[in-house]
């Protein structure tokens, strides 16, 4: 009887620890999920996306050349990382874009504020948002360079109401490496809970 109840009590004990390994084990998935962000970071050539990757990572602006594939930079945040990726924007890297989507999180549409001319910009946004990969993810809509152009006007211009579902996207200009640092944390949390809209986050 003794055999027995020290056999229970040992299956007990076995079973414990299982199930704090197991929970450990799905808490540090969710961490890992958590920590890390894939950014694809879009726009036509010349619209300043490497010269705000490389404001946001402290990094030279002098010198810029055109990018000819990708490059990737990495921003850290308190709890997470984001990873951004920046396609380059000529018509002859736009070709591969499409090779490039796997495992993305969410997009950055960059888009030059110096041109009031949004209709190359917007017919290219609307094709790449057609691809499956980047179905439905959250965008992020950065207005580069000086700020003739208003959130409201851009976002008009580009039909952002139609193209995204539920409000799904945030549009702001490039202020300053701070603030872009802030709309980039208010981004990570509509990537992290995508039911939670922009006003809301606000
Ligand atoms: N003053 C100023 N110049 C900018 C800004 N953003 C980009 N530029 C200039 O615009 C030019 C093109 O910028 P890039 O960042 O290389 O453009 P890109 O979008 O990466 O272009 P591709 O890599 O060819 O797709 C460079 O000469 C930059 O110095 C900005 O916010 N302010
Ligand atoms: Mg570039």
């Amino acid at each position: 009887m003794s055999g027995f109840c020290l056999n229970c009590q040992f299956c007990f004990a076995a079973s414990r620890i299982f199930c704090y390994e197991f929970c450990c084990c799905c808490i540090h998935k969710k961490k890992d999920l958590k920590r890390n962000l894939n950014v694809l970071v879009l726009g036509l050539e010349n619209c300043g996306k490497s010269y705000l990757l490389a404001s946001l990572c402290g990094e030279s602006t002098k010198d810029l050349t055109p990018t000819n594939g990708f490059s990737i930079k990495d921003v850290s945040f308190k709890n997470y990382t984001m990873h951004m990726k920046e396609l380059g924007g000529s018509e002859k890297v736009q070709k591969y874009w499409s090779h490039y989507m796997d495992d993305t999180d969410g997009i950055i549409w960059v888009v030059d504020g110096s041109s009031s001319d949004l209709n190359g910009s917007k017919s290219v946004l609307h094709s790449v948002l057609k691809y499956k990969e980047l179905h439905s993810k959250p965008l992020l809509v950065l207005i580069s360079k000086v700020e003739n152009l208003s959130k409201e006007y851009v976002a008009e211009e580009l039909d952002l109401k139609d193209l995204c579902a539920n409000d799904s996207f945030i549009i702001e200009t490039c202020t300053s490496v701070e603030y872009v640092k802030d709309v980039l944390q208010r981004f990570a949390k509509l990537i992290t809970f995508p039911e939670i809209s922009d006003n809301e986050i606000n």
